[in-house]
């Protein structure tokens, strides 16, 4: 094994970029920190995560697998089903099982203690996985791996009002209630556009991430609240891919009459924005292994671990879509 993992790591050093140490904050984390030989050797690594309902889940499981393979770890993935009673029961199972980490993709932000409190007691560090949980981090948990959701946001309502010329009626799709991320999109957002006294939210609904929810709800949307807006804002791409359908159902133009702006960077949504009919997509990548197991071997070498670990985002829209469609997932 270390024969394998002695060149992955100097691939990973010619291939790296520059990484930004901002206090406890590690931006755009490069993984050639931790340019270790093998360390890796016989870990085990529990991964609870939410659910598989959307590609950005599925990519993200793939990823975390391939990763782990690579570096001969092994991985127990658990699916939490889109309940957190069942990720608690799920952290516990792995307790229970003596892996040596755990990564958990927390549905929502609250309810974590008993899970967190286990793990500590059981002495094996836990690492929160694209989206956040309460609690503080070095203490209660090793580190959190995932995006900015507050830049994504702003990104995405900066791109609408320089598209809107500042003013615009925008129905907002939320994505699951209570997660970190719904709650910074949402914060973001607002912040950017409550400088200008045009841009105002008409209606904000959640639709939990799932393109079939985001056409439903955006449906009755229309059906209950009229069409009476030119923006809609989606927490993520398949809740707006599930909206433009309701759009064009009901004969409102996406890209013409209503202006649809989300976050992920997925290929259908790269594809749609092709098509004219989504404006712009925010990234927010589901490629976070590399970063998880280099913040794994940081910790077994007894070096610090940054208490945030983010990856940055992009913003694609007609100039760079076609560009960027290869490496979506
Ligand atoms: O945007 C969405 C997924 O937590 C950042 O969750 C993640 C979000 C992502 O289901 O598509």
């Amino acid at each position: 094994m270390k024969k394998l993992i002695y060149p992955l790591f100097i691939l990973i050093i010619l291939l790296s970029a520059c990484t930004q140490k901002n206090g406890n904050v590690l931006n755009n984390y490069d993984p050639a920190l931790d340019n270790s030989q093998s360390e890796s050797d016989n870990l085990v690594v529990g991964f609870s995560q939410m659910n598989h309902i959307n590609p950005w889940r599925v990519a993200e499981t793939n990823d975390l697998k391939r990763k782990a393979d690579d570096l001969g770890i092994k991985l127990i993935v658990l699916d939490g089903e889109s309940s957190q009673e069942k990720q608690i029961t799920d952290v516990i199972s792995l307790i229970g099982r003596k892996v040596d980490y755990i990564v958990l993709a927390p549905l929502i932000y609250e309810g974590w203690d008993n899970a967190l409190n286990a793990c500590r007691e059981a002495g094996i560090p836990l690492i929160t996985l694209d989206r956040e949980v309460a609690g503080i981090p070095g203490v209660d948990f090793l580190t959190f791996v995932g995006g900015d959701f507050v830049k994504e946001a702003k990104t995405a309502a900066e791109w609408l009002i320089e598209n809107t010329g500042g003013s615009a009626k925008i129905i907002e799709l939320r994505g699951r209630e209570g997660a970190s991320c719904v709650l910074d999109r949402e914060r973001g957002f607002r912040e950017t556009i409550e400088k200008y006294n045009n841009m105002e939210i008409v209606v904000s609904a959640y639709a939990d991430f799932e393109r079939i929810k985001g056409q439903r709800v955006m449906e009755e949307i229309i059906l209950s609240y009229g069409r009476n807006f030119n923006v809609v804002y989606a927490h993520n791409d398949e809740m707006a891919i599930g909206a433009i359908q309701a759009l064009k159902a009901a004969n409102i133009q996406p890209g013409e009459d209503v202006l649809v702006i989300s976050i992920d960077g997925s290929k259908d949504a790269l594809k749609s924005v092709i098509a004219g009919e989504l404006g712009a997509t925010v990234e927010c990548t589901p490629y976070l292994a590399e970063q998880v197991f280099a913040a794994i071997m940081r910790n077994e070498l007894g070096k610090t671990v940054p208490h945030k670990i983010i990856v940055k985002e992009r913003l694609f829209d007609v100039n760079n879509a076609t560009e960027h469609i290869d490496e979506a997932f």
